[in-house]
């Protein structure tokens, strides 16, 4: 069987509903993926195995959530060379600005590609991952754009019923 064209790593099985955003965004691109949860450390040696082995086996992209201290997509992008997208997750106390700032500020010559925390960011990196693929698949390019097409069309729909709505939060304000 062939490799799957993405690798979405967690940190931790709990991170699985927020990444489960990114799954579903790569399921609408008809994007093949594994996921999988190991963390840079509790598992170090089988997060850096993995990652080293990924290129070998025909992966293209890792998209890696971790929270808190989240070093996972660092640890990761250290040890192959290909695109790494981190999804910086809310799961301790500080809400997910700690994972936000452990995740992008890497080194310079080991980036990782960071998007928003949360499953907002998780979303977004599908999205990212489908962008960096449709560079060398035309069909996937084509559906990306026709999933843009439809997402403008969806917004300027919305503007219809602007006005009914607005009279109607305002009246119930009275
Ligand atoms: C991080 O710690 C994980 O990525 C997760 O967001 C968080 C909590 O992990 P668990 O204690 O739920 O396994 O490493």
């Amino acid at each position: 069987m062939a490799s799957p064209l993405v690798v979405i790593l967690m940190g931790s099985d709990s991170d699985l509903p927020v990444m489960a955003g990114c799954a579903g965004v790569l399921e609408e691109y008809g994007i093949s993926y594994d996921i999988k949860a190991l963390s840079a450390h509790r598992t170090p040696d089988a997060a850096v195995e993995f990652a080293r082995e990924a290129a070998s086996r025909g992966v293209k992209i890792f998209v890696c959530g971790a929270g808190g201290a989240a070093h996972l997509a660092g640890v990761v992008a250290a040890h192959t060379p290909l695109p790494v997208i981190g999804v910086p997750i809310a799961s301790s106390p500080l809400q997910g600005f700690d994972s936000l700032l452990s995740t992008v500020q890497m080194p310079p010559g080991i980036p990782v590609a960071t998007v928003g925390v949360g499953p907002m960011g998780a979303a977004n990196a599908g999205h990212l991952a489908a962008s960096i693929l449709a560079l060398a698949d035309p069909e996937l390019r084509a559906r990306l754009l026709a999933r843009r097409a439809k997402m403008t069309q969806d917004v300027l729909k919305k503007n219809d019923g602007l006005r009914d709505r607005l009279r109607e939060i305002l009246d119930k304000k009275k």
